[in-house]
């Protein structure tokens, strides 16, 4: 800490006073210099406090712009959702004092457009019209807080994206979803996420559907540096898992990540496959899958909520994850699946690489949707 604190003396001495605030910053780090000598020389223990008290808020200040570069990034990758949502939203209220009738119905047809759908947005102008004829809403502009505030009340009920741990054995996901929606990336971005908390994982690769994703899946392991059970291209995905869930108890993992095939939703068969993996797990170990993940891909839009629906009736899903919200104008989704589904969304993937995985923060998502 000593020497961090050296470091950051030599570079004010070399600064240029160009405002007050920098000249109190640079009084303020002086002082806690002189705190540093006083206290490592033996003059003035009692100054420690000075140094304690610095390196605090200097976390914090570092914590605070790690935030706000955080949110950043998720306005920027949400960008093409706000431009068809929110700035339509915005242009067509430009210049507008009233609300009547027919901004109602353009901002109807906005809504269903962005992929809110037709009930979220029903439900949200049902509202919002018999708020305008009580006269609660006068203006265009408290419209659009009404409307945001109104949004945020869908994810009531669950107002956390966290996982339950089981006390006690392994955490078992299982991962499911139709082709390509990036159930093996978010395998590989949530593994990240518990291995950076200190936990041990292990993957299952129980696609053996495709051979590539028997790589695939392998090549996530090493980039994250956990273990991969793996068997041959075409072994039965149910045995795969049987052998995985006797390993990963004998050794004590914490979290076991099972990855499955990509199927359509609406193949009976497949669907079938998927209830028999999931009572194999249950038999093998009691209470397990503890989490039961459907991955979508947001750039699909309204195909979402009918593979929400038909994997929720197959297996009863505990958690959703929307991949690719970076790059597409379809966020809305994101809206729609919390207005008709009360399974919480966990995290939401905003790119490929192993850092854009966020858990999923309603207030933050509608922040960054809406901010200008
Ligand atoms: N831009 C972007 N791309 C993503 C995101 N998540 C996944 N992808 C990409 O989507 C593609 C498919 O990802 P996979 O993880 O292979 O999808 P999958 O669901 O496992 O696919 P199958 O196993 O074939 O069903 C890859 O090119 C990923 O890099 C995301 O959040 N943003
Ligand atoms: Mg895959």
């Amino acid at each position: 800490m000593l020497g961090w604190f050296k470091k950051k003396k030599t570079i004010k001495e070399n600064a240029i006073p160009v405002s007050d605030g920098i000249l109190e910053e640079e009084r303020q780090t002086s002082e806690v210099a002189e705190a540093v000598t006083e206290v490592s020389s033996g003059l003035d223990p009692s100054r420690e406090n000075v140094i304690s008290e610095a390196a605090e808020s200097e976390e914090q200040a570092l914590k605070q712009d790690n935030q706000k570069g955080l949110f950043k990034r998720l306005q920027e990758s949400l960008s093409k959702t706000r431009d068809s949502l929110v700035s339509r939203v915005d242009d067509l209220f430009l210049g507008r004092k009233e609300i009547d009738a027919k901004l109602l119905d353009e901002l109807e047809e906005i809504l269903i457009t962005a992929d809110l759908g037709v009930n979220t947005t029903l439900d949200l102008l049902d509202e919002i019209r018999s708020k305008v004829s009580r006269q609660e809403l006068k203006d265009p502009q408290a419209l659009k807080l009404a409307l945001k505030e109104r949004i945020l009340t869908f994810f009531e009920g669950y107002d956390t994206a966290e996982m339950k741990m089981p006390e006690k054995g392994p955490f078992v996901i299982m991962v499911v979803g139709v082709n390509g929606v990036g159930k093996t990336t978010t395998i590989g971005k949530i593994a990240n996420k518990f291995v950076r908390s200190g936990q041990s994982v292990l993957l299952v690769a129980a696609d053996t559907f495709r051979a590539a994703a028997i790589e695939q899946l392998k090549v996530w392991g090493e980039r994250v540096g956990v273990d991969v059970v793996a068997k041959e291209y075409g072994a039965d995905p149910s045995s795969v898992i049987y052998d995985a869930l006797d390993y990963g108890a004998s050794r004590d993992f914490d979290v076991i990540l099972i990855d499955t095939a990509g199927r359509l939703h609406t193949k009976v068969n497949l669907m079938e496959e998927l209830k028999k993996i999931k009572r194999v797990i249950d038999k093998k170990m009691a209470g397990a899958p503890h989490e039961i993940m459907l991955i979508l891909d947001a750039t699909t839009g309204q195909n979402s909520i009918s593979q929400a629906k038909l994997f929720n009736e197959a297996v009863g899903l505990t958690g959703l994850t929307l991949t690719k919200l970076d790059g597409t104008a379809k966020g809305g989704i994101v809206v729609n699946i919390s207005h008709d589904f009360n399974i919480p969304i966990r995290f939401i993937g905003i790119g490929e690489k192993l850092e854009d995985l966020r858990d999923f923060d309603p207030k933050e998502f509608i922040e960054a949707l809406f901010a200008n």
